[in-house]
């Protein structure tokens, strides 16, 4: 096992109810250490930029108007396995088929605000994880 850096990102459901605590305590909880964040509104120019790869998908335009509507708070998660560890604190996409436990059945509101992103393997990590963070802001 190799210690990881994953890009996670608390979406404006999630900020709008005030979750950040306790969403950071989940990855907290899991081992997962929180060594970048910062409270960023995006534009829905920088939306439609970071999910370029769903925009053949029916529902980018709901989803970056979604991302761009109210503040994010963007982060880097580091740990074992902290890419997969991520995924599995934040459950499935769809709240009604996450797991017990993870931040998306107790705190998502339906399939497309559901609370939380997190990067799904090490090449797309990397590459979010730059479109948002300098080398300096990232203190292990
Ligand atoms: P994420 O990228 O946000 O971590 O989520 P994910 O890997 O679990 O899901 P993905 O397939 O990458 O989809 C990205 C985000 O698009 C929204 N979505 N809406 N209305 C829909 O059917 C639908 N499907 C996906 C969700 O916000 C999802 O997290
Ligand atoms: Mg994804």
């Amino acid at each position: 096992m190799a210690i990881e850096r994953t890009l996670s990102i608390i979406k404006p459901d999630a900020t709008r109810r005030n979750l950040t605590g306790k969403i950071n305590a989940k990855f907290e909880e899991a081992g997962l250490r929180i060594v970048a964040q910062k409270r960023i509104k995006l534009t829905m120019d920088q939306a439609g930029q970071f999910y370029e790869v769903h925009k053949e998908r029916p529902f980018y335009g709901e989803l970056c108007e979604f991302m761009a509507s109210e503040p994010v708070v963007v982060q880097v998660l580091e740990g074992e396995s902290a890419i997969l560890k991520n995924r599995e604190v934040m459950g499935a996409t769809n709240p009604a088929d996450a797991a017990d436990g993870t931040i998306r059945k107790e705190f998502a509101l339906s399939v497309g605000e559901n609370s939380v992103h997190g990067s799904d393997a090490p090449d797309t990590a990397a590459q979010e994880i730059s479109f948002f963070f300098s080398g300096l802001e990232l203190v292990g």
